[in-house]
């Protein structure tokens, strides 16, 4: 990058500001927190960016990145944020995994989140993605899937923490989600892939497979909790929103209900299911639902012949559901077919009216290679799909891809480039918004092989980075990532503004407040032990370098929840709580309060320590829990 170019001095201004910011801080002790930077600047710097320099994935020591990437981390169970060009790991977000650095699923804050899953460690996330208003990330959630126990959760970024879980009933494993982009994200959109009995208590046939069901699942984004589902026929894949407000479309790689792998890919067509709202939501006020399992979640009618839906054939075996960002079509990707789908999403009208047949509505198939999964887009009418089998990424044009389907000889593919190896998802800058900037292109690689010096038989990922802005695709960058991220979203750093400090009254630590309320304590001034029975609640503060207090006496067997609220004004001075010796442990960000419960089941001397390096006095932030036997 051109080191003089305006964008760059306002990087280093930044840089800078920041660095006297600091400074003066360590001299006071506490200080504001610094202005952010501002939409204007971003914008201003963007367009420098466009006329000044060219595509660059070099972003220098001290240099912040353009966007943010969110990544689901799979298997793993969490989200990443990464630096879009640089590929740098700035965070992770734990959701349904347990960290042991922030304590997520140990404190009694994130128990809570969790609610009635706090007992699981385990989850398998593939879709993040951001609400959005009129098509366009609005930064305040991003929202996540959980494969493995059928769940969806929230990401709040101002804080950057999960803030909301919800384990969907009647379901089972949540794959495909995504966000209403139009008016504004008012629903959360999933599917339940695998089909189980909607009461699936034992009690009835287990092997009547014809009693078996997907549902589609509607979540409103704001409460986290089930607005409506939609029993489909078939099960259901991936799923993308249009741009109206109106359809949401789902892939069916299995309608023929099968139970093994045979089954599954006997018929030479499956489906896409689109989903009309305005229907639903009318059939769900019309009190035209049923609801199972002992919950009220209205659980609609949409198999084959419902209004709420029509299916369009599609060669079989569909996977990935990706909308072109000028709203215009949805393209449903074959996976075992070498096409792709493409669906005219102005024709869905005529489509529920019954003017023309499900088929009508497909306006080309376009023969790309082998194994496409999914697509992605630029604002130059081009699309880019992953080829999973030719491990390629195919760059092609929608228009003439549509033109040649009407018999004009015209090559709608402009472009094949090897990426390492087979990919999954991939996704551009803004890709999945009407901002879609033509700007960047992340794949990711299942397998890296080759790529990377050899760690034992357990490989990293290989995310790769492609500059996408010039007539050709160039690889730029190949970045290895723990397991396994499916999909993720690259989203333009003016979209987001996240916090340097804990609001004291937030409500992700409003509970554990007023907990302490109740027991006469105030958080900020006060260190103190209550007992209550066998439960003993010690609060304590913590500043840089020592907590509030540094022992506290229980008896043997007592239920003990330390509470611990960092003073520390300061930003990026987090302290930890951990208790030797008992398996728990916790981060407490500036300004906040955390809390986790154990039982002293050791009688003895028992250290607690600051395990997240806060001052150079850190070694020394330390106290005694005494348990008297
Ligand atoms: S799925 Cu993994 S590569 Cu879960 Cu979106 Cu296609
Ligand atoms: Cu406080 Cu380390």
């Amino acid at each position: 990058m051109n080191k003089d170019s305006d964008s760059s001095n306002n990087i280093s201004l930044e840089n800078e500001d920041r660095r006297k910011f600091f400074g003066k801080t360590a001299l006071i002790g506490a200080g504001a927190v610094a202005a952010p930077m501002t939409a204007t600047m971003f914008a201003t710097m963007a367009k420098a960016n466009a006329s000044e320099v060219e595509n660059s994935a070099t972003v220098h020591p001290g240099e912040l990145d353009e966007y943010y990437g969110f990544w689901s981390g799979g298997q793993s169970g969490e989200v990443r944020i990464l630096g879009i060009p640089s590929m740098r790991e700035l965070m992770r977000i734990p959701v349904f995994n347990t960290d042991s650095a922030t304590g997520w699923g140990l404190t009694n804050e994130s128990k809570r989140i969790k609610g009635d899953s706090a007992h699981l460690h385990t989850g398998d996330s593939h879709h993040p993605h951001m609400s959005m208003t009129d098509g366009q990330y609005d930064g305040k959630y991003v929202f996540i899937n959980d494969k493995a126990n059928t769940r969806v959760a929230r990401i709040r970024c101002d804080i950057m923490k999960c803030d909301k879980m919800l384990t969907v009933p009647n379901a089972y494993a949540i794959h495909g989600l995504r966000v209403q982009k139009v008016p504004y994200t008012k629903y959360v959109i999933c599917n339940g892939e695998f089909e189980v009995p909607i009461v699936n208590d034992g009690k009835s046939s287990l092997n009547d497979v014809s009693t078996y069901r997907s549902l589609y699942n509607v979540i409103n984004a704001e409460t986290m909790e089930m607005a409506f589902q939609v029993e489909v026929d078939g099960n259901l894949d991936n799923t993308d929103a249009d741009f109206d407000g109106k359809y949401f479309a789902s892939t069916c790689y299995n309608s023929e209900m099968g139970m093994n792998l045979g089954d599954m890919i006997s018929s030479e067509r499956d489906h896409v299911v689109i989903f009309n709202l305005a229907r639903c939501e009318a059939a769900v006020k019309a009190g035209k639902f049923k609801t199972y399992n002992g919950n009220n979640v209205p659980v609609l009618n949409g198999r084959k012949g419902s209004e709420l839906t029509r299916y369009i054939p599609v060669p079989k075996s569909p996977h990935g559901m990706n909308t072109s960002p000028d709203g215009k079509y949805f393209v449903a990707n074959g996976k075992l077919s070498p096409t792709v789908s493409i669906i005219s999403i102005e024709k869905l009208d005529d489509l529920f009216a019954d003017k023309i047949k499900p088929r009508d509505a497909i306006v080309a198939e376009p023969e790309l290679g082998l194994g496409p999964l999914h697509t992605a887009f630029d604002n130059r009418g081009n699309a880019y799909t992953t080829l999973f089998l030719d491990s390629q990424i195919a760059k092609w044009n929608i228009q003439d891809a549509i033109d040649a389907h009407n018999g004009k000889k015209v090559n709608y593919l402009r472009q094949k480039l090897d990426v390492h190896y087979q990919p999954g998802h991939n996704h551009t800058s803004q890709g999945e918004t009407r901002d879609t900037d033509g700007k960047w292109l992340v794949v990711l690689c299942k397998f890296s092989k080759d790529r990377f010096l050899p760690v034992g038989p357990l490989r990293p990922e290989n995310d790769q980075l492609i500059d996408i802005s010039g007539d050709e695709m160039k690889l730029v960058h190949d970045g290895p990532t723990y397991a396994e991220p499916h999909d993720c979203i690259i989203v333009h750093r003016s979209k987001l503004k996240p916090l340097k400090l804990w609001p004291r009254n937030d409500p992700f630590f409003n509970e554990t407040i007023a907990q302490a309320k109740k027991d006469g304590v105030d958080v900020y001034t006060q260190n103190k032990v209550i007992r209550d029975g066998n439960k003993v609640r010690v609060y304590m503060t913590s500043i840089a370098p020592t907590f509030g207090m540094t022992e506290f006496k229980v008896k043997l067997g007592d239920e003990v929840t330390v509470v611990v609220t960092n003073l520390d004004q300061v930003e990026d001075v987090t302290h930890g709580f951990c208790m030797t010796n008992h398996g728990v442990q916790m981060e407490i960000g500036p300004q906040a309060t955390s809390s986790l419960t154990f039982i002293a089941n050791k009688p003895g001397v028992h250290w607690y320590y600051c395990n997240w390096f806060c001052h150079a006095l850190h070694m020394e932030m330390r106290g005694r829990m005494l348990v008297e036997a």
